[in-house]
């Protein structure tokens, strides 16, 4: 069955795109051989006065080129082919004598976006499903069918460049605003209003699309050769601070848009598909790529075994808790219109929980991610109480108390009588084994761990954690919940630091015994930047809190043993009672905002070889602290905390800063040789008895030569 249909309605054409069996429509081989025979068709037929481009899917335009396919490219010059045929195919879209109307509803992403461009004139949905971008540096590649070239042209260099580099989703009104769409109207007459608009372009009775005045600002630097080389240069300047060199696709997106306002399109055509060919078989866009699948497999995943049972829709969340966590998940279930209790001890404390919510919306109120009824609509839903009251319509509750298992213990025994049988509760420990905290309830079969990592409203990650006694339609609803959030969602076995923190717990370890050797922080934080993590070990314990990160140490080294006992610094600074940025005195120095300075030499007075820092190498640093995660993460796996090293990638990299190129700890171990990995352990297990005891499971790859993935598969 074609994907593509033409009805044809007073000389318009209507082109209608719906890959059969298909979810979304993805530009497939079979896609693009499809639109070239189409294009030929209408350059053919004198009866044809004009195209109107529309979708038969329910939410999508066109998503963009297959990334399946992506996996099957064999060289840099097979991807260059690929991009070629791309840009010749809307080149003739283009050049077609009459005029092309995108009638955009759903996702218009990627080479979908890059076909709407090439299109005449487009008139975009104000359905929130109708979302405009190109993703592709988030893949590791750049636009590859032309809309390095094209989208500058449309709507200005500098809004080009920030759509390319960050991805940025665009809705409906701000497209308009920005000349990406000519019109924006309801879904219900967009394809009227397209068959209209063919009409009068064809008739010349209206003018087909130019690019929108720009503010003057934007001409100045724009318009001219040393204006643009500021904006270019600030560009890169940008990305370099972001990503440390470590994404390329960024940077070729430059060099590709520079290269057509320097030499002209054609070479910027050419330098487009110069540097897709490049980015598409390297390994940085195959551990995106596989990031993807991953992701969007989860998507799919309910979290209990099939058959899985059908979620409860929770309509009402208990918060117990408004404290930095609680507040923070209460403003993310208000912004999905769920009603939210929030309960802490004292109307001070509610308040502030409260406050916070409100904060939190009007930030992203004043980002235009929230519209003013959004933002209204949302607060409403946040109500707080010192009582419970409201408690007994709740699905779902979640207590985010201080991490003691007596206080938690407290909550359980203060809320379950109040909720009805079937009402799930979960636990935002981080740390404490489900299992001890369900220990006093009446219905443990109801309890889980929903595990949110800081700030709530920005990481992405979720992790579930569950015991052998919890039901599975308690799981799905929780995973479903957590979806409904906009997390991504793993459910792990219940153990002490479940997955996430556990791993982490190995890696920050690892890097307060590099403080007792004498190696300086300044150094540790550089090795692990320098790998790729978003932030160093050393300021993560800071941003978290280092009384966190002692409650955390004492409860695993209870749970592990020497393996996992704290550094001797760590331990005399949690004495010390520095609780890092939030008590604005850590390892480094703080200003009265929080901002962070240099390291507080004062800090040295407490960890072994005071303010003696003796050189460690940068590649020693990162060795012993990437290895001690991706060890623990093995073991997690063979203990079957983890249920697949899917789970534990998307965990790392969502959660805990694993860096998104390297694709996660059992991506990284397949990529460096499960081999080599169990090598260096055994030697730093030489060096350091106990430590670095490689996992069996490493072991047991490295006898057989076994990897986690398939070589250059799809993924999970
Ligand atoms: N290629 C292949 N499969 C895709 C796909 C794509 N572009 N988009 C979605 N799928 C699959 C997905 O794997 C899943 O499969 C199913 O569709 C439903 O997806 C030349 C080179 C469109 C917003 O990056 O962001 O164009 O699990 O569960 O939540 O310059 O999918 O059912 O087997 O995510 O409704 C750029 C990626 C490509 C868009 C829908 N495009 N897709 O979200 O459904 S690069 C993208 C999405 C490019 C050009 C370059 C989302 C979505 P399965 P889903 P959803």
């Amino acid at each position: 069955m074609p994907a593509l249909t033409i009805e044809h309605v007073g000389g318009i054409a209507i082109v209608t795109i719906d890959l059969p069996g298909e979810p979304v429509n993805k530009v497939t081989a079979a896609l693009r051989a499809e639109f070239a025979a189409v294009f030929q068709q209408i350059a053919g037929d004198a009866t044809v006065r004009g195209v109107v481009l529309a979708t038969g899917k329910a939410d999508t335009w066109l998503a963009g080129a297959d990334i399946d396919e992506f996996l099957t490219l064999q060289s840099a010059a097979d991807a260059r082919a690929l991009s070629r045929s791309g840009q010749a195919l809307l080149a003739r879209l283009e050049s077609l004598t009459v005029p092309v109307v995108a009638a955009i509803h759903g996702a218009c992403l990627g080479g979908g976006l890059e076909t709407a461009l090439a299109c005449h004139y487009r008139i975009a949905s104000d359905h929130p499903k109708t979302v405009l971008a190109l993703p592709e540096v988030q893949l590791g590649i750049i636009p590859g069918a032309g809309g390095t070239q094209r989208l500058p042209r449309l709507i200005g260099l500098q809004r080009a460049l920030d759509l390319i580099l960050t991805s940025r989703n665009v809705r409906g009104k701000r497209a308009l605003q920005m000349g990406l769409v000519d019109e924006l109207v309801h879904p219900a007459i967009l394809r009227s209003v397209a068959i209209e608009r063919a009409n009068s372009l064809a008739a010349g009775a209206r003018e087909r699309r130019s690019p929108k005045g720009r503010g003057a600002a934007a001409l100045l630097l724009e318009d001219n050769p040393i204006g643009r080389s500021v904006v270019f240069r600030k560009a890169r300047q940008g990305v370099m601070e972001k990503t440390s060199g470590h994404y390329p696709a960024p940077l070729a997106a430059i060099e590709a848009v520079q290269t057509g306002y320097d030499r002209g399109a054609e070479a910027g055509y050419r330098e487009e598909s110069h540097r897709f060919g490049e980015l598409a078989v390297s390994d940085v866009a195959r551990e995106l790529t596989f990031l993807f699948f991953a992701t969007t497999a989860l998507k799919k995943d309910p979290g209990a075994p099939s058959p899985a049972p059908d979620p409860v829709t929770v309509e009402t969340l208990g918060v117990v808790g408004a404290g930095f966590m609680g507040a923070g998940i209460a403003s993310i279930a208000v912004q999905q219109g769920t009603a939210v209790r929030l309960k802490d001890t004292d109307t001070r404390r509610v308040a502030h929980g409260l406050a916070a919510i409100s904060d939190v919306l009007r930030e992203r109120l004043k980002k235009k991610q929230l519209t003013r009824l959004q933002f209204d609509d949302a607060l409403i839903l946040a109500g707080g109480t010192t009582d419970y009251s409201g408690f007994g319509k709740a699905e779902l509750v979640i207590e985010a108390v201080f991490e003691d298992l007596s206080l938690k213990h407290r909550i359980i025994r203060e809320v379950e009588p109040l909720l009805h049988e079937g009402a799930v509760l979960a636990s935002n420990t981080s740390t404490l084994p489900i299992g001890r905290i369900a220990e006093v309830a009446q219905r443990p079969n109801r309890v889980l761990g929903m595990h949110f990592f800081s700030p709530v409203h920005k990481m992405p990650l979720l992790e579930v954690i569950v015991t052998p006694a919890t039901d599975a339609d308690a799981i799905v609803t929780a995973v479903a919940y957590g979806k409904t959030l906009g997390k991504t969602v793993i459910v792990v076995n219940d153990a002490p630091g479940f997955y996430t923190t556990r791993t982490l717990s190995a890696y920050m370890n690892e890097a307060g015994r590099l403080l007792d050797e004498g190696a300086s922080i300044e150094a540790i934080d550089r090795a692990l930047l320098a790998f790729g993590f978003p932030v160093g070990p050393i300021t993560l314990l800071d941003e978290v809190g280092i009384d966190v990160g002692g409650k955390v140490g004492e409860t695993l080294f209870g749970a592990f043993g020497a393996r996992m006992s704290p550094s001797e610094s760590l331990r005399r600074v949690v004495e010390s009672g520095r609780t890092g940025r939030k008590g604005r005195l850590g390892f480094y120095r703080y200003d009265a905002e929080g901002t962070k300075g240099d390291v507080d030499p004062s800090v040295y007075e407490l960890v072994p070889h005071g303010a003696q820092r003796r050189e460690i190498e940068g590649d020693e640093i990162t060795q012993r602290c990437v290895l001690a995660m991706v060890n623990e993460a093995a073991r997690c796996l063979e203990e079957g905390v983890l249920r697949s090293p899917r789970d534990g990638d998307v965990g790392a990299v969502f959660g805990i800063g694993f860096p998104p190129f390297r694709g996660g700890p059992f991506r990284y171990v397949d990529a460096v040789g499960v081999e080599q990995v169990v090598d260096e352990l055994e030697q730093l297990n030489g060096r350091f008895p106990g430590r670095f005891e490689p996992a069996d499971l490493l072991v047991d790859h490295a006898r057989g030569r076994a990897r986690f993935y398939p070589p250059r598969g799809k993924g999970p």
